[in-house]
């Protein structure tokens, strides 16, 4: 059972914002309960630049005047030179350094990246229909191969894609990533790891990789950040704390193959979760939809994960992931107020509920499984 450290066990809630474009007012959301930090990112800087500090130094005014804490970045975004090995590549990890610095400088703890090729988070449908008239996010394998980013006829597009890419430039950076192995990936994958982590260490700010999402192979393009396997690699490459992951329920969960209540008990046994999404889906023979944070009303058990990380003596940030669009709010897919909010509150009461259980029934130790 992990280190059984549970009097360390900690959760800061946090919730994430996209700026002064963000529709949600930073005040509503420091009007939920048990709020503590704001999770955000300079948007408006091309990736693989630095970060201006009077737009680093803006963001932590605004968060800190509603009372909430500036402690958690996502993201840093990854230049695609880096993820590719190009010889450009240098600047850009000098950057990625330089821009560690100085979020560090200003308070981060945390800073949130993913190393997927082109595409990050891919989505069928941003606005699919639920039962009770809400709306959300869904992936559909029959629309997916419907869409071919090399067939220059197709004009179809996906909402995660990079819309700065024309579609002939999008061609040609995914033939690059076409003729790369997973293996290349890796390789790529640690180089950058072996610059960036040492200034992690110096600075203090725990790095935590997303994982992919989906958790597969998009397009024939490498995906590494996918599984167990794959995350126990991750880690060994640069055998540090600071070297840690986002542990995304979501992400993870979308693939039935991954048990992530156990994997949350045993990367937080290992001290290597620095930050968590929690977001319920459901699996379906084609695919997965996004659902309500609730256990009933999705294919994870919510409950189980926060009790996994808790019995690990997990010590983090936690946010809700998307949300639903409900009661009429229309806003960014997966990013309004109502539904996250719903989240954060359910995530307080799983919380507060593994935080007492100790406290009352004692229950034999193999009532719940032991992950190690
Ligand atoms: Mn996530």
């Amino acid at each position: 059972m992990g280190n059984n450290d549970t009097t360390h066990s900690d959760m800061k809630l946090s919730f994430r914002w996209y700026g002064p474009e963000d529709a949600v007012p930073l005040q509503y959301i420091a009007q939920i309960p048990g709020m503590n930090a704001i999770v955000t990112a300079v948007y408006d800087v091309p990736v693989g630049e630095v970060w201006p500090k009077e737009s680093i130094a803006r963001l932590k005014a605004s968060v800190e005047a509603v009372g909430l804490a500036f402690e958690v970045v996502e993201s840093i975004p990854v230049h695609e030179d880096i993820k590719l090995g190009l010889d450009t590549r240098e600047r850009y990890i000098e950057n990625y350094c330089e821009n560690i610095r100085r979020v560090a400088e200003a308070g981060v703890k945390c800073v949130c990246y993913n190393f997927m090729p082109v595409f990050d988070w891919t989505r069928t449908e941003t606005a699919h229909v639920l039962p009770d008239g809400s709306t959300t996010l869904a992936y559909y394998e029959e629309q997916a191969k419907a869409v071919n980013p090399l067939d220059s006829d197709s004009d179809l597009t996906l909402p995660g894609w990079d819309a700065s890419y024309s579609r002939a430039e999008l061609k040609q950076i995914v033939e690059q990533y076409q003729k790369m192995s997973e293996e290349m990936l890796w390789d790529n994958l640690k180089y950058f790891l072996e610059r960036i982590i040492p200034v992690a260490v110096e600075y203090n700010v725990n790095m935590a990789i997303h994982e992919d999402d989906p958790c597969w192979s998009i397009f024939g393009l490498p995906r590494i950040i996918t599984d167990e396997e794959k995350l126990d690699r991750f880690l060994k490459l640069v055998d540090v704390p600071n070297n840690g992951i986002t542990l995304c329920t979501g992400s993870l969960g979308c693939s039935g193959k991954n048990d992530v209540v156990k994997m949350a008990g045993k990367y937080a046994a290992m001290g290597r979760i620095h930050f968590a999404h929690m977001r319920n889906v459901a699996l379906l023979p084609n695919g997965f939809e996004e659902r309500a944070h609730l256990s009933a009303c999705g294919s994870l058990d919510m409950f189980a994960i926060m009790r996994a990380l808790y019995d690990n003596g997990f010590h983090g940030y936690i946010r809700p992931d998307h949300g639903r669009m409900i009661w009429g709010e229309s806003g960014r897919p997966g990013y309004g107020l109502y539904d996250r909010a719903l989240g954060a509150a359910y995530l307080n009461g799983l919380w507060e509920a593994v935080s007492k259980q100790g406290q009352m029934t004692k229950l034999p130790d193999n009532f719940f499984k032991n992950y190690t």
